[in-house]
């Protein structure tokens, strides 16, 4: 752990895959109760009568050393025979449920039933899992994201794991979060934070939802500390998922310069690729510091050595 930044107070907002391997990376560098993460949940729904959270669980199983590095969600060394037994009787089994990420569901929804909110839910799971940072939904309030593409209005999970991101993404809308209520431990967060983090999860699936809050966005630019965003968008390629397509299909340019852009009003700095190096001076053009790196994580040395730097070029 380094000793100059491991007293940093920071917040990260994050979605699942690419969020969980920053946040991973910034555990690995500062003491975990200086650590926060706020999760999208937007991407939560009900499927056979259980309550999924994807990106929690995304983020809980990897702080916990748990996850499956090669889907990047789901439970390492898991077994698929419920999922089995699901087809055998003609169930659905688009969405892969396994066997022990069945336990995390069942229980979820069990609680849920109880009517214990999302937040407590998290807070237990991860005590259980000897999870040091804090880890909280966005809200305990239903935020649905529905994909309106050119086969109609879709809920998340049935654009993004049923039709694979195939359908064209005409407008994103963030169902309730007009209406969520929000969580006071996170504008406390947000207020005490030393550097806010917007891990290189997808913008407009992953961070939009959060941003769509109430009050988000004022908090978060009303704060005068350090805000850094970490491009998802590599050499005009996503890292993983349907970040590049989407940019595309809503006339965005799709480079580091177009997440810059458009997160540009909540940011002080942007880190990105070096494969991207071009694109270098109309990101500093747009005010922001910028860093440029190696920003593919592809081992646990990549999350911690990115996250170091990340921390260094904060202060
Ligand atoms: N994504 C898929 O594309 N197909 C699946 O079958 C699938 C199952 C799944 C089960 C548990 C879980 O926590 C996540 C799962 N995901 C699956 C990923 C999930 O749809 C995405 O990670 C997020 O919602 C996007 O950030």
């Amino acid at each position: 752990m380094n000793e100059q930044f491991k007293n940093l107070k920071v917040v990260v907002l994050a979605g699942g895959v690419g969020g969980a391997k920053m946040v991973n990376g910034l555990a690995q560098r500062i003491t975990p109760e200086n650590l926060f993460i706020i999760a999208n949940t937007a991407d939560d729904f009900e499927h056979l009568g259980l309550y999924i959270s994807p990106d929690l669980d995304t983020l809980m199983y990897t702080l916990a050393n748990l996850n499956n590095p090669e889907t990047g969600w789901g439970r390492e060394g898991e077994s698929w025979r419920t999922l089995e037994a699901l087809a055998e009787l003609g169930g659905p089994t688009w969405f892969k449920l396994g066997d022990k990420d069945l336990a995390t569901h069942l229980l979820r929804t069990q609680w849920k039933r109880s009517g214990y909110p999302l937040t407590w839910i998290t807070a237990q799971f991860c005590r259980r899992l000897r999870i040091g940072p804090t880890l909280v939904p966005m809200t305990d309030s239903p935020v649905r994201t529905i994909v309106h593409t050119d086969q109609g209005k879709l809920s998340f999970q049935e654009y993004f794991a049923r039709r694979q991101s195939q359908p064209i993404v005409q407008k994103i809308e963030f169902q309730g979060a007009d209406e969520a209520e929000s969580n006071r431990d996170i504008s406390n967060a947000i207020r005490m934070a030393d550097l806010i983090v917007f891990a290189p999860s997808n913008p407009w699936l992953s961070l939009d939802p959060i941003l769509a809050l109430p009050g988000m966005r004022r908090i978060l630019t009303a704060s005068q500390t350090t805000k850094i965003a970490v491009s998802p968008i590599i050499g005009g390629q996503a890292v993983k998922g349907p970040a590049a397509k989407i940019m595309s299909e809503l006339n965005m340019e799709v480079s580091p310069f177009g997440v810059a852009h458009y997160l540009k009003d909540l940011l002080t700095g942007f880190v990105f690729d070096n494969v991207d190096d071009i694109h270098q001076e109309r990101i500093a053009g747009l005010g922001l510091n910028t860093l440029m790196t190696d920003t593919l994580m592809k081992s646990v040395e990549d999350q911690a050595r990115l996250a170091k730097e990340l921390l260094a070029f904060s202060h």
